[in-house]
């Protein structure tokens, strides 16, 4: 009996503590930086009387947009209901306000703590609704990292016009060098199923201000112009506008052939030219919105101009004739290359520079971070700052093909910002590659898993992405604590550890991959793991050997006046250095030079011995990683921190699978000890090269996914609904 009664208050009290032991809903990471947890107390109150009601005072669709993100975030944040009310009648108003706001142009915003009608409000103002967007957001951001929001006086604008992001996505839901899951595209139910998560996508970039998606992969289908898949299309842009995200779409270039029943792509021919616009004026009739085509033309099979004797600048310039009636942009990749020349690293810049001030005004030339290939460590591509009579957009790649993949961390913020900040000296010294730019584009890692990215620190490049291609002076710092602070908390003895972890990434993925200037040296087509061995592929610079040039003697290429000369591409200020052994940075070094295995580095140390240091420097990393995330399980909730501690568990396997490798082999060509101190690798050199995949995500066989897969019969029923 006395049991019976104790029951139920023993009942409660497991209650209780099962509801403080588990938090109240699953992190799963969906929610990204926009968690809008409840903040802890005391900083809630602080915030409080600065937020009672959200006065909107403009209708337009991205207004409201931003009127119930105030409102989603602030209750969350909060823990109380914050109403939307048509005009101020309280102290703490946030109000959103389209009036000419001075110095923040369009897309910016001003924000203000003022008096309205007697009562202290918050103005977010702005030129035009798309700058109230990102004034709300901005705000929920002050919020969100803590920082003090009742005395603002904040006016900000994106220094770049064009923010976007290319997704590799095909038409099957296979993701070109994507680890994180399928397509967030569903062809085949669209566009009768407009999925929640398409809105929730969009409110992420909308919050870092990315205001351009390409849908499709640049290696595209032609089939993604015809007319039914045009019509999802425009479901995903009618879900995307509120939220400020302009669809791009990728074109190939041989489409009048593959869906036009044309015999020719010829850019100068008139049946063609006559083609490329009515496929325009149909997209334009459906999206009125449409921001352009992006193309990858004469580039790894790709068809192009060339195929007709043209130039790349027929064929851009051809598209953007279509477009131009709409106000809409070619973006023309310069990532070209080809197996009968000389280095690699030179091509882009041989072929694009003689095309500067041919290309039409609508026309931005996308050009990769560096000049061979989203590589661990490149330096700035030679044609930035190059191209004074054509916009350049900088392409980077957030998905980490070359950086580790699914596994761990590498934040890529350093990354971008070493190039970003790099001086062209063109035309002057002191001009930074990012005061050279029009665009940043950044190859998308998104993909359908729950969290997005494959992985909870991935979604930190998202971010880096975004918040470097609205102010490109941002440093990575600042971007890592922000996302940390919105990500895991804001308690103080998390942020510092995790940003130390995060600025140290890439650094340490550089080192276990590709030291001291060196690039390429995955294995073959998905690019997973070392293969510095392979040199008997038909594409000479598809070979790891075609970049470290390694023997018994030495080890780097010499793109000195005396090699390739790459060098001598950058303006002479620059070139001279890189070219000169004396002024080269160590980073650079065996992408400039070729030296012997002996070579003095300015540590003292030998090339040899400073090679097998920086490989076990990048495993110590991972391992210090390793140990600072366990520390850290106080204070992440146990979902994620599982995931990211069985994700740096598997990096640390990886980075020690590379660092041996790589070490095995490069021994097996200088035949030098290894430094004391400095561990064999576990097996001998061939057990290294016998390793091989089959399946590895994110790569296809060549023509899967990318080809056009259905012809429509004339008059017969159409490839998709
Ligand atoms: C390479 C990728 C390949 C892409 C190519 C590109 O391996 O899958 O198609 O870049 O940018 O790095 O077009």
């Amino acid at each position: 009996m006395r049991d019976l009664k104790r029951a139920p208050i023993a009942a409660f009290i497991a209650l209780i503590l099962l509801m403080v032991a588990s938090p109240a809903h699953a992190e799963d990471g969906y929610r990204l930086w926009l968690r809008y947890e409840r903040l802890p107390a005391p900083a809630r109150e602080r915030y409080k009387a600065a937020a009672t009601e959200i006065v909107m005072e403009s209708n337009a669709q991205l207004a409201q947009s931003a009127a119930g993100e105030l409102q989603r975030g602030l209750s969350g944040l909060l823990a109380m209901p914050v109403p939307l009310r048509t005009k101020v009648g309280r102290d703490g108003a946030i109000v959103g306000r389209i009036q000419s706001a001075v110095g923040v142009g369009s897309e910016g915003f001003a924000i203000r703590t003022t008096l309205i009608a007697g009562h202290r409000a918050t103005v977010i103002s702005a030129n035009d609704e798309r700058g109230l967007l990102y004034g709300s957001f901005a705000l929920l951001r002050l919020i969100q990292t803590h920082r003090p929001i009742d005395r603002l006086a904040i006016t900000d604008r994106p220094k770049l016009e064009l923010r976007m992001l290319d997704h590799w996505d095909n038409l099957d839901r296979t993701v070109e060098r994507g680890y994180a899951g399928q397509s967030l595209w569903d062809w085949q139910t669209l566009p009768q199923v407009k999925d929640p998560r398409y809105t929730d996508y969009a409110r992420a970039n909308a919050s870092i201000g990315i205001n351009g998606v390409v849908l499709n992969n640049v290696n595209a289908s032609a089939e993604i112009l015809t007319a039914p898949y045009l019509r999802k299309v425009r479901a995903l842009a009618d879900q995307f506008r509120p939220w400020g995200v302009h669809v791009y779409l990728s074109a190939r270039f041989s489409a009048p052939m593959d869906i036009g029943g044309l015999k020719t792509a010829d850019p100068l021919d008139p049946a063609v030219r006559d083609w490329w616009k009515a496929k325009a004026d149909e997209i334009y009739r459906l999206i009125p919105d449409f921001g352009g085509f992006l193309v990858k033309a004469n580039s790894e099979g790709s068809p192009g101009p060339q195929d007709y004797g043209r130039s790349h600048a027929d064929g851009a310039n051809m598209l953007a004739e279509a477009l131009a009636s709409h106000d809409g942009i070619v973006l023309w990749r310069a990532f070209v290359y080809s197996a009968a020349k000389n280095d690699r690293a030179k091509q882009a810049y041989d072929e694009f520079k003689p095309l500067d001030g041919r290309f039409a005004g609508n026309v931005i030339v996308q050009v990769k971070n560096g000049p061979i290939d989203f590589q661990p460590r490149e330096p700035f591509h030679p044609l930035f700052g190059r191209m004074r009579r054509t916009e350049v957009a900088m392409e980077v790649q957030l998905t980490r093909e070359y950086l580790g993949q699914s596994s761990g961390i590498a934040f890529l913020a350093p990354m971008w910002s070493e190039v970003l900040d790099a001086d062209t000296c063109s035309p002057r010294c002191a001009t930074p590659v990012r005061a050279t730019i029009k665009a940043m584009v950044g190859v998308s890692n998104v993909g359908s898993d729950r969290n997005w990215t494959g992985n909870n620190f991935n979604q930190a490049n998202w971010y880096a992405f975004g918040r470097l291609a609205w102010n490109p002076a941002a440093t990575p710092s600042g971007i890592a604590e922000e996302w940390t602070r919105m990500t895991w908390g804001n308690d103080p003895r998390l942020i510092g550890r995790v940003v130390v972890i995060m600025l140290r990434s890439r650094e340490a993925t550089v080192d276990i991959m590709a030291p001291l200037g060196l690039a390429h040296q995955m294995a073959t087509d998905h690019h997973y793991g070392p293969s510095p061995w392979v040199c008997d592929l038909t594409q000479p610079s598809w070979n790891p050997c075609y970049y470290s040039r390694a023997d018994a003697r030495g080890i780097g290429f010499d793109r000195t006046a005396s090699g390739s000369d790459a060098a001598g591409q950058y303006k002479p200020k620059i070139g001279d250095c890189f070219a000169n052994l004396k002024c080269v940075p160590d980073d650079y070094l065996l992408w400039f030079h070729h030296v012997p295995w002996t070579y003095r580095m300015r540590s003292g140390r030998s090339l040899w011995n400073e090679l097998v240091a920086r490989y076990d420097r990048g495993v110590g990393e991972v391992e210090a990683a390793q140990r600072q995330w366990d520390q850290l399980r106080p204070y992440v909730d146990a979902q994620r921190h599982i995931a990211v501690a069985a994700s740096l568990n598997r990096q640390r396997i990886e980075a020690k699978w590379w660092r041996d490798a790589s070490i095995a082999y490069w021994q097996s060509l200088s035949g030098l000890p290894l430094p004391s101190g400095h561990a064999p690798p576990a097996h001998p050199l061939k057990w290294y090269q016998a390793i091989h995949f089959d399946t590895v995500p994110g790569y296809l066989a060549p023509g899967a996914g990318h080809q056009f897969s259905c012809v429509p019969p004339p008059g017969g029923p159409p490839c998709a609904l």
